[in-house]
């Protein structure tokens, strides 16, 4: 039972260094920021640190200040334990994946399926919504009373990972674990509207040129988007755009996998690819084809190539695998 061994663990170690992924989103934050308190509860030493920023909209999480951004050379981490959360492998922590691990324990909490179970204690349980739940279930086995920070952190990493409770990794108990969180003086509609309804107007009207580039193909059941980096290379951009083109996909009626092929500005012929599926077509296999991973029904890739090779190469894997239900 790997909890237990997690607990064991927690509670043997004193000195711990807690990470996630780039790119941080909702859960890696809400998971770290709720296992940081939790640490802390149990009387332990315990530091945040990521190879990137808190993104634009998750600026209201008071704890924006104690995590820590990973600059090679200059972050010195004295630990003797590394809590790795919601990553399925130690490269999706970029920086910090690479610290030197000798001597040191290593705990891998994640819901990836693709998880490559890669530490000495590894829990893994992909059929919960998000780390963040698998988080709140580490307080509740060790006896351990929410307050409102440790609240507020899980339930906007729940929230996030369950597209606000309808994706279908959203279970009973999910429910039941945002009930009691919520239940700590948590004010959800504000929450929603600072993670969701901060979208600058500018923003707004960059998703107004992007949606009428939508392609569709074998009879409507994929839908896809693709963002040349000439159409945002040069301005600022606030918010995830992704997530609110890939939501707008998965609305069409019909659909059963949407894409997103997106220019990566920081390198040439790098294209990362967000699939998006509502379950009959396991997404994961397809972006484990390209070296990705994720869930079943949300995962993503990062291919080397143009864009227009990328996407024939991806669409094939595609149709095969919806031709196959
Ligand atoms: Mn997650």
């Amino acid at each position: 039972m790997s909890l237990k061994k997690v607990i064991a663990s927690l509670k043997k170690e004193n000195n711990f260094l807690i990470t996630s992924h780039v790119n941080l989103e909702g859960d890696a934050l809400g998971s770290q920021i709720g296992l940081y308190y939790l640490l802390k509860a149990i009387g332990k030493r315990a530091v945040i640190v990521d190879d990137d920023t808190i993104p634009y909209g998750y600026e209201f999480l008071p704890e924006g200040k104690i995590i820590k951004r990973f600059r090679r050379g200059k972050t010195k981490i004295d630990f003797d334990c590394l809590v790795i959360l919601d990553c399925s492998d130690l490269r999706r922590a970029g920086e910090v994946g690479k610290i030197d691990l000798k001597g040191k324990a290593v705990i891998n909490i994640d819901h990836h399926i693709s998880n490559e179970i890669f530490a000495d204690v590894n829990w893994v349980e992909p059929d919960t919504s998000s780390a963040s739940e698998m988080v709140y279930k580490l307080y509740k086995k060790m006896g351990v009373p929410f307050e409102k920070n440790s609240a507020l952190a899980l339930y906007v990493g729940i929230l996030t990972d369950t597209g606000s409770f309808h994706y279908s990794n959203t279970s009973g108990a999910t429910h039941r674990a945002a009930a009691e969180l919520m239940e700590c003086g948590l004010k959800v509609n504000a929450i929603y509207r600072q993670i969701y309804e901060t979208i600058p107007f500018s923003d707004m009207k960059l998703l107004g040129n992007i949606l009428p580039g939508i392609k569709r193909a074998f009879a409507g059941r994929v839908v896809w988007f693709e963002l040349e980096r000439k159409l945002w290379a040069g301005k600022k951009i606030s918010f995830d755009l992704s997530e609110h083109i890939l939501s707008f996909g998965r609305a069409i009626e019909g659909v059963e996998v949407v894409c997103l092929f997106k220019e990566n500005l920081g390198a040439k012929n790098e294209i990362r690819v967000n699939f998006r599926s509502h379950g009959r077509v396991d997404v994961n296999k397809i972006a484990r084809i390209f070296g990705g991973g994720g869930h079943k029904t949300a995962a993503g890739a990062t291919i080397h190539g143009r864009l227009p090779v990328v996407r024939s190469k991806v669409l094939s894997k595609v149709k095969a695998a919806v031709a196959a239900i």
